[in-house]
């Protein structure tokens, strides 16, 4: 299944990535969740991302209905390990999904949520180094 590679518009959530959590992810459309293969596994994942066909950047990605939430629908949501200006709703994001770390867990609290999180964020630094992933940055399906 991996690596899976991902492009669609950035929508509107509710707001929590940033808020709640002070991660915030970009929401990928639903024709983008749709398009996955009915038996990609929901979880946490990492890889590169491009916003615009801008610079390529490290990413960690969450796949699922965040259970600590209970959301109706699918959502794939990528964090970019990048400091951006400002927002970028309705640009293209495109994803390659290179790694799997673990299943969406219902944590007991919000804080618990927010140290997985970090793990994750640690984790896919240290992994996205690998030269079998560094790769993927000059990836042809990067650029425009
Ligand atoms: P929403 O619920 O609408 O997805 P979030 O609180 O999760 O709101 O914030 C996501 C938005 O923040 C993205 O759509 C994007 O426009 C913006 N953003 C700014 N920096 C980043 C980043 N490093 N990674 C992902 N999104 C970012
Ligand atoms: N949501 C969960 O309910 N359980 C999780 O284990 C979980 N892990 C996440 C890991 C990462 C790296 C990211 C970026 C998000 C994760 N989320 C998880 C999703 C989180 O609840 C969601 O991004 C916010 O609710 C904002 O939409
Ligand atoms: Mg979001």
């Amino acid at each position: 299944m991996l690596p899976y590679f991902a492009k669609g518009q950035v929508i509107k959530g509710f707001g929590r990535g940033s808020r709640d959590l002070g991660c915030p992810t970009a929401n990928l459309s639903r024709d983008a969740v749709e398009a996955l293969p009915e038996d990609f596994k929901t979880g946490v994942y990492f890889g590169y991302a491009s916003v615009d066909s801008g610079k390529v950047y490290k990413m960690v990605m969450s796949l699922g209905w965040n259970p600590f939430y209970n959301n109706e629908t699918k959502t794939m949501e990528i964090h970019i390990l990048h400091e951006f200006e400002s927002d970028f709703y309705d640009k293209e994001l495109r994803v390659a999904v290179l790694g799997y770390m673990r299943q969406e867990k219902k944590f007991g609290s919000v804080n618990e949520l927010i140290d997985a999180i970090k793990d994750d964020i640690l984790q896919a630094k240290n992994e996205l180094n690998a030269s079998e992933f560094v790769i993927y940055r000059n990836h042809s399906f990067f650029i425009k």
